[in-house]
Parts: structure tokens; C-alpha cells; sequence
């Protein structure tokens, strides 16, 4: 999975990187002037892993990873001469930027929400939810844009195309101008109902507003970090607040936190009373928001956890693994990751008929422990 952080300038999305990653990139000054695009991979820790490695004392255990991206700030300059540049630089759309954040699986967006007089706001106030509802309006407009000039071409090429191509460009043409009528109404493309056809029709035009949104708040240290943020009081619509998911941490703590060893980090979570690492939230919340769980294969070469939407197919959760695996699917074998830690083994399971056979269409679920039988 890649995320791409974005948000207002100086909102603490290069802290908020550094917290994820453990990372050292140089948070900047006022106008980002000279900051540069950053990347890294975080394993996405699952303690059931542990449990399992314990039970069968594999070669490897293997984790799932992210990809953040933490992309240059928007240059003042850009702005000017990018016609179709975000209004309030939460984002760069230009050169490869533009790529990162069109083939991002969701957007993690840092919201200020600290007091710090050092550090100025570029709209001269603190006020998370004016930031997070201009980030939006931000993957709108852009959206829009591409829209348009997505319209401008089809309506084109109706008239020019052979008589035989003419019903499925106009077919084309139909849904590109429903969704950006639905855009246009305020319902982001993540909030439309499309069929299965539309949305293949639509991936072509890797829209912003389709993407999973995950808001930070990026508070003061004296703010409880598990705390739950409510968006509708900061002024999104209810249908979108709905969809949108949001954890509040600090970043700058965060940040440090993250450079310090496991034992000592836990030690300053303890005295200042952090139950959970905020950066675990954001992980869980991610998980949430984008509608991910993982199963989980276990062997005495690897143990390991493999992330997938929700409900995913079994025969599509084994192409995950290898595609060879979904080509030559006969059945999964499924025991609950709680059933198989109490009976201590798959044999054990299996006796006490907690391990079932499901067919290619079951629906994958959150801890579900698989053995794929294929045909090779
Ligand atoms: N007090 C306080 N300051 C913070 C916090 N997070 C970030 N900062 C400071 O805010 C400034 C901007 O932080 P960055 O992480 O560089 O923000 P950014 O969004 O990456 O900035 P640009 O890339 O320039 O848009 C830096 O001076 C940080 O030290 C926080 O939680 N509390
Ligand atoms: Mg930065």
C-alpha cells in the first residue's frame, strides 16, 4: 500500500513522516523553500505474528509494509503558473508529484492543529477543520479539472469516431459527465455508488476524490492523542465526515518518540500516559478507512500476514500470494487466528472441527489463518 501525505504548508507533514518512518528528514521553514520529496517504508506491525512465530519457529516472519510519501511543498511560484494547481498548496500537481499522488491507495492529510507562535500559519490562524475541509476542496478541484478536460476530448472524438465506436464513447461520455455532475454537487467519487463497469471505466482517469482520506490532526503535546476527533464539528458534511477517517496525535512527539530505542520510547509513553503509539492509530485507522484486514499463512519457512480489502474472494486472496495460486485454486482451508492459538495446531483444529473447506467466492476475513490447496 502507498500513501501520500498531504496538507497545508507548515501543517507538519515532514514531522508527521519523520514519526511514521522513524525517520531524519529536515523539517522545513516557513514556504518549504528547498524541501525535497522523502519515501519510506514502514512494516505494519501485527502482534499475532509474534504469537504465531512463537508457535512455529519459522525461517522469516514477514510483515505487510506501507510506502509514505512526503511530497515538496507547493512552491508560491508553481502556484501562480500552474493553471490547474490546488488553491490552498495542500498539494503539488505538477511532474511527479502528480504521478505519487494519482497512484497513491489513500492520502494521509496533516492537519495543524498545534499552537505555536514560531511557526506560522499560512492563513494567519489555527483552525483544523477551515484546513481540512480546503485539502478536500483541493482533490476536488483538481478532479474537476481532469474532468473537464477528460469531456472536452470524448465530445470530440464522438463525432469523429466510426459509427461503430460511437455507442460506447457516448456511453463514456454519459457516466464521466454523471460523476462530475455528483463531484460538482459536493459527493466525492470515494461517496458514489458506481458499478463495477463504471469504476473500471473510471480508473483510467485516477481521480483524487476516489481515494481514501485519513486526516491528522497534528495537536499540542498537552492534548490526549488517543482522543477521537469529531469532523462534523469541524464542519464537514456528515455523509463525508462519515467516510473520512481521523486520528489525533503529536507529531513533534511523535517524531522524537520514533528515534529512540523500543524500550526507552515505551517508557516515555508510560509516564506521559500514551496507552497506544499514535502511530500504531494512524496504522489501525488507516486499515479502517480504507477497508483492509489481513489473513495470515503459517509454515516452518515463513509466517506471515498479507493485506487485502475486506471480504476479498478466497480465489483473489490466493492471487495475492502468486498468481498461480489463484489459477490453480481448488479450496481454502480456514481456522480463525483465535481457534488456532487455543488449539495449538492445525492437526488440533481440525479434530475439533473449528478448521472449515471454503470454496473460491468465501469472503476473506480479518485473522482468518489460510492454507491455499492448489493444483500445479
Ligand atoms: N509545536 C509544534 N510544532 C510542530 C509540530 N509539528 C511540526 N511542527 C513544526 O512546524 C514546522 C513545520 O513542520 P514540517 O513538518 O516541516 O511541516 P510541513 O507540512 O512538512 O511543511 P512544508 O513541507 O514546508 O509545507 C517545523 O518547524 C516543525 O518543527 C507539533 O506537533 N508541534
Ligand atoms: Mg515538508
Amino acid at each position: 500500500m502507498e500513501i501520500a501525505i498531504i496538507g497545508l504548508p507548515q501543517s507538519g507533514k515532514t514531522t508527521l513522516f519523520n514519526a511514521l518512518t522513524g525517520g531524519h528528514a529536515e523539517a522545513t521553514g516557513a514556504g518549504g523553500a528547498g524541501a525535497q520529496m522523502h519515501v519510506g517504508v514502514v512494516k505494519v506491525d501485527d502482534p499475532r505474528l509474534e504469537v504465531l512465530a512463537r508457535m512455529y519457529n519459522p525461517k522469516k516472519v514477514v510483515y505487510p509494509e506501507i510506502k509514505y510519501w512526503d511530497l515538496p511543498a507547493f512552491e508560491p511560484s508553481a502556484r501562480s503558473q500552474a493553471s490547474s494547481g490546488p488553491s490552498s498548496g495542500s498539494f503539488n500537481l505538477e511532474g511527479q508529484s502528480r504521478n505519487i499522488l494519482q497512484g497513491a491507495d489513500a492520502f494521509l492529510v496533516a492537519v495543524r492543529d498545534f499552537n505555536d507562535p514560531a511557526v506560522v500559519h499560512p492563513s494567519g490562524s489555527v483552525d483544523p477543520g477551515r484546513d481540512l475541509r480546503s485539502v478536500l476542496e483541493d482533490l476536488t478541484l483538481a478532479d474537476l479539472v481532469v474532468l473537464e478536460r477528460v469531456l472536452e476530448r470524448l465530445d470530440g472524438g464522438v463525432m469523429k469516431a466510426p459509427t461503430a465506436e460511437r455507442p460506447a464513447m457516448q456511453r463514456k461520455l454519459e457516466i464521466v459527465k454523471k460523476v462530475k455532475q455528483a463531484i460538482e454537487d459536493g459527493v466525492p467519487l470515494r461517496r458514489q455508488q458506481l458499478t463495477a463497469s463504471e469504476s473500471v471505466l473510471l480508473a483510467e482517469y485516477q481521480l483524487l476524490t476516489g481515494k481514501p482520506v485519513i486526516a491528522a490532526f497534528n495537536a499540542d503535546e498537552s492534548r490526549d492523542a488517543g482522543e477521537d476527533v469529531s469532523l462534523e464539528a469541524l464542519g464537514l458534511e456528515p455523509a463525508d465526515a462519515e467516510t473520512v477517517g481521523s486520528v489525533c496525535l503529536c507529531a513533534k512527539l511523535e517524531a522524537d518518540l520514533a528515534l529512540m530505542s523500543v524500550e526507552e520510547a515505551g517508557e516515555f509513553r508510560r509516564e506521559l500516559g500514551l496507552v497506544e503509539s499514535a502511530m500504531a492509530k494512524v496504522v489501525r485507522v488507516t486499515y479502517d478507512t480504507v477497508g483492509l484486514v489481513s489473513f495470515l499463512t503459517v509454515g516452518e519457512d515463513e509466517v506471515r500476514a498479507w493485506s487485502i480489502p475486506s471480504g476479498l474472494p478466497a480465489q483473489e486472496a490466493a492471487g495475492t500470494i502468486h498468481t498461480d495460486f489463484s489459477r490453480g485454486f481448488i479450496r481454502a482451508e480456514v481456522i480463525p487466528y483465535d481457534d488456532l492459538v487455543r488449539c495449538g495446531s492445525i492437526a488440533q483444529g481440525r479434530k475439533e472441527g473449528v478448521l472449515r473447506s471454503e470454496g473460491k467466492t468465501y469472503g476473506v476475513r480479518d485473522g482468518d489463518v489460510i492454507n491455499f490447496l492448489i493444483n500445479v
